[in-house]
């Protein structure tokens, strides 16, 4: 991934003198060139003088002062203009521009809309397309789309590490990966961060692998915001805190509050030195690195704070991996179409986690007491894996909140969610058979796993059995030569994203990845990619809705949904599955099924 151009802004705040100083100059020179420098000139320029120096003075003695007074309110706002631009600053502005009163009260005096306002204006149950988004009906959108739920307990829950007067701080760097390889990444630094009741700082804006290359007029550099509406999360939960880098070098790392992890010394940001590179770099010296590897251990978060709680968690694992009491270690097989009740007792919980790993990575007391906890996105700590089947937590009220908290919350921005309404209620209204699609992930482009590269007459005997013949097939693909599929044309009315750009005019076209992912979701009959993380959210998604709508499947978190190859993977998702390495290659029914226990959702 290229990170381009600096994103940290420097300390540009410069005292004015400078400028006075070029002025007086100026004036003596031309004054000399004039040919008549009288005595009155010149006391006028020495009183001239000295006032400018009077004012430099004063600027530079009192400049930190002035400055830190408001330094929190200039960041907070330069915060919220970076990382707020999500679908709501730009209803916002799109009010604005319309000269919508109501919405644009707030800014009567060119302030920004308070939090209040802006959640008063998302509201995280539903999904409003008709006003805001050019469609499609609300009633529509919502029946068609929201796989999330608002549930009023869930904003008021804290982690119990969450405590103290010191704030503490995640930091994480973006995965190198495809996005939906940084949405695993993310959705797992953001789940960490709640579980350690830390602030999480969110790395800046940049351009994404594999987005933002179009070249054309639009935007190419992303951050989270742009994405997910993170500004809700921030506002709507009391025991979650997002800010910016910017924000946290501003007040943590130019102050020399931060030590180096290394030396122990203050080790103070440079400012001037503010390319992602340095940044990184400064992160990883003053970040405690929990050397995490998600392929080997599970991210074990203890019930309380204190030793009694890290003992549970070890003596849990202590009785599985010694067989004590003459009971087995557990395999995968154990779990294959017996899920673990997720309010099951903690060892039962976590003989499901470590069914195909041995070891628990513990949020112990070293790292509980860490002022900053650092993610480096490199070999051996690269959290390329899914929150769930990596952070395990001895609470199992903890464990489903979490799930909750990334579906209904790290779901694509309304403005995606309703232009993918759009095209989905156009592929319906294509279909000769009430509506119904089959629908189907075919990944080509650059990835990397040759295996799955078939034929198009491969895919189609492949898929055949389960699709309904003649039928809509809706087609997800990074294939750019739209002739491969003529093949399907003969079994087949197939359609493509690029069938209803009409639908999609002002759309980022680094969204179209996120657009074929909801659309293909929607499939009565969907096949994906093994391996493909881009397949494998399909499949979450739909394992969401089926949760939500009660639909079959809701019991053992399975669905209508297959792969092409290899052939022993075609109906994993057709049965209930323990989560299994390499983890990444599909996504697992713990994430979607029975989340909702203890719950009520309004
Ligand atoms: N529009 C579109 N883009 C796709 C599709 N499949 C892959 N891509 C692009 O290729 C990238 C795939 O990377 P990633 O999201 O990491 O998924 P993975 O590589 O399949 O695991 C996406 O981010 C898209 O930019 C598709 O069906 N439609
Ligand atoms: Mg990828």
């Amino acid at each position: 991934m290229a990170s381009k151009g600096s994103t940290i802004p420097s300390n540009r705040l410069t005292p004015p003198s400078s400028g006075h100083s070029t002025n007086s100059t100026k004036q003596s020179n031309s004054s000399t060139r004039s040919g008549l420098p009288t005595r009155k000139t010149n006391h006028l320029f020495l009183i001239f003088a000295i006032l400018s120096f009077l004012v430099a003075f004063i600027n530079i003695q009192f400049h930190h002062i002035f400055h830190d007074e408001h330094v929190a309110d200039r960041l907070m706002r330069e915060f919220h203009t970076r990382h707020f631009r999500t679908s709501r600053q730009h209803e916002y502005e799109l009010a604005n521009r319309n000269g919508d009163k109501a919405a644009t009260d707030g800014d009567k005096n060119g302030v920004s809309p308070s939090s209040q306002q802006l959640t008063e204006q998302h509201k995280l149950a539903g999904l409003k397309c008709q006003e805001k988004y050019g469609g499609p009906q609300d009633d529509y959108a919502e029946k068609e789309m929201v796989f999330w739920s608002d549930i009023p307990s869930d904003s008021a829950y804290k982690s119990p590490f969450l405590y103290g007067e010191e704030e503490k701080f995640l930091t994480f760097e973006p995965d190198h990966g495809g996005w939906n390889n940084i949405r695993m990444a993310m959705e797992t630094a953001l789940v960490l961060s709640h579980a350690m009741g830390r602030t999480l700082v969110l790395p800046p804006e940049q351009r994404f692998y594999l987005l933002g290359k179009t070249g054309q007029q639009q935007k190419n550099e992303f951050d989270f915001g742009d994405f997910f509406h993170l500004d809700s999360i921030a506002v709507e939960h009391e025991g979650f805190n997002v800010i910016s880098t910017e924000e946290f070098l501003n007040r943590y790392g130019k102050t020399g509050k931060l030590m180096n992890v290394h030396t122990g010394k203050p080790d103070i940001w440079d400012d001037k030195r503010h390319n992602p590179k340095d940044v990184q770099g400064y992160l990883r010296r003053v970040g405690v690195n929990p050397m995490w590897n998600p392929i080997q251990c599970i991210a074990a978060f203890p019930s309380a704070v204190g030793q009694d709680a890290i003992e549970e968690l070890k003596a849990a694992h202590h009785n599985i991996f010694n067989e004590v009491g003459g009971r087995k270690k557990p395999t995968l097989e154990d779990f294959n179409g017996k899920p673990t009740p997720v309010d099951a007792p903690m060892e039962e919980r976590m003989r499901e986690m470590l069914a195909d790993r041995d070891q628990l990575c513990i949020y112990d007391e070293r790292l509980q007491s860490a002022p900053v906890i650092h993610f480096p996105a490199e070999k051996g700590t690269r959290l390329l894996t899914h929150f769930y089947a990596f952070i395990f937590f001895a609470d199992w009220e903890a464990d489903l909140w979490s799930k909750r908290f990334v579906r209904d919350h790290l779901r694509y921005i309304d403005e995606i969610m309703c232009a993918a309404a759009r095209v989905v209620q156009a592929v319906r209204e294509r279909s000769k058979n009430n509506g119904q699609f089959d629908s189907m992930h075919v990944r080509r482009g650059d990835f990397q796993y040759k295996k799955t590269r078939l034929e198009a007459k491969e895919l189609i005997a492949l898929s055949k059995d389960k699709l309904e013949q003649g039928g809509l097939l809706y087609i997800a693909t990074d294939e750019k030569d739209k002739k491969f599929f003529d093949p399907f044309k003969k079994h087949y009315d197939i359609v493509f994203l690029d069938d209803f750009t009409h639908l999609l005019q002002g759309i980022n076209t680094s969204y179209f990845g996120m657009l074929d992912q909801l659309v293909a979701s929607k499939g009565r009959v969907f096949f994906g990619t093994w391996f493909s993380t881009l397949s494998g959210y399909i499949n979450r998604m739909r394992g969401y809705y089926i949760t939500k709508h009660g639909l079959k499947g809701t019991e053992d978190g399975t669905m209508e949904s297959y792969y092409f190859t290899p052939v022993d993977k075609m109906d994993q998702m057709k049965e209930y599955k323990p989560v299994k390495k390499p983890i990444y290659m599909r996504e697992f029914p713990i994430s979607w099924r029975d989340i909702d226990k203890n719950v009520r959702s309004s």
